[in-house]
């Protein structure tokens, strides 16, 4: 088993998942070292969000937040934040954390500038390579959860959403891995009664809105039928969400754009790679759950993704069909 390089945390830690994507990986991450450092006697926050969905809202709460970034203007009553670097700012002014560790995302996902702080990142995207120094303990695994698991012997319950969200509830992504990590949480508290609640907040009502959004938006299937490129004429995150999880039920492989340039790309099929085709849309992400960034508006490089996009799906085998 690899042992991260560093081993100790400073005094006041500022734990924080990256700016997007905001998951229940980023999310309960965040909430389970907060827990286990403050328990340690550390001084732990975090900031507020740039998004939320009302599947994983409750996780972090108002006493996860530092007090001088829930001031009035800096975040909203559902802990989200229309200015990262302002919020930042303000703790940065207040608490003077003497480290800022990112969880679930790459150090240039952190969106906001760390005004010189040190960032120290613990994530599962292994594309750009694995890494374990004093800056990182980057390696492959189910979730980013999984790792503190793993390699940091933070056992808090709440990761069990960490490891059931990011697998897809042990459909893919290091499924077994992820069944030995949530075994070893058992030991830890999490109980029946736990577990239950917590996949009942994870599931909310669909949102009907998705089916007014999807008649709006512009949908294309490839040729073979199994990939839908879908543009939407909103850049509301929930709605997007939604909308990717509903396209699954139509096709194998998923594009879906935002108004604002975000797209999610998805596919079941394990011989595609979207990580590598995000990535030269100055995105990232595994090889079957990836997001690209477009210029909002930008026409040429929404026409190229789309191209891209349905080679990959009109040309990619299928391991299953
Ligand atoms: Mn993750």
């Amino acid at each position: 088993m690899i042992t991260p390089k560093r081993q100790e945390f400073a005094q006041r830690i500022l734990v924080v998942g990256p700016a997007e994507p905001v998951d229940g990986d980023s999310v309960a991450s965040t909430s389970a070292l907060i827990a286990h450092l403050r328990k340690a006697g550390l001084s732990a926050y975090t900031l507020p969000t740039v998004t939320m969905y009302d599947q994983i809202d409750w996780i972090l709460t108002a006493d996860h937040i530092h007090p001088s970034a829930l001031a009035d203007g800096l975040s909203t009553p559902k802990l989200t934040t229309e200015d990262l670097q302002k919020a930042y700012d303000a703790v940065l002014a207040d608490f003077k954390p003497q480290e800022i560790i990112l969880v679930d995302g790459q150090p240039d996902w952190l969106g906001f500038d760390p005004r010189g702080v040190k960032v120290y990142t613990i994530d599962h995207h292994v594309r750009k390579g694995t890494q374990n120094d004093e800056h990182a303990f980057i390696q492959p695994g189910p979730s980013a959860g999984g790792l503190l698991i793993e390699h940091f012997h933070v056992f808090e319950p709440i990761l069990a959403v960490s490891l059931l969200t990011d697998t897809f509830w042990l459909r893919q992504n290091s499924p077994v891995k992820a069944i030995r990590l949530l075994a070893k949480l058992t030991e830890h508290g999490l109980d029946d009664e736990t577990l239950i609640d917590m996949q009942a907040l994870l599931m909310v009502k669909k949102d009907p809105l998705i089916i007014e959004e999807l008649r709006r938006s512009t949908v294309r299937f490839s040729k073979n039928g199994r990939g839908v490129f879908t543009v939407l004429t909103t850049d509301d995150a929930e709605l997007h969400r939604g909308i990717v999880g509903e396209l699954g039920y139509f096709a194998r492989h998923l594009c879906v754009v935002r108004a604002d340039g975000y797209a999610s790309l998805r596919t079941v099929d394990r011989n595609l790679d979207f990580a590598h085709l995000a990535a030269q849309f100055n995105g990232g992400g595994h090889k079957g759950v990836a997001a690209a960034h477009l210029e909002k508006g930008g026409a040429n490089q929404l026409k190229a993704l789309e191209e891209a996009f349905f080679q990959l799906c009109d040309g990619g085998t299928s391991a299953s069909s």
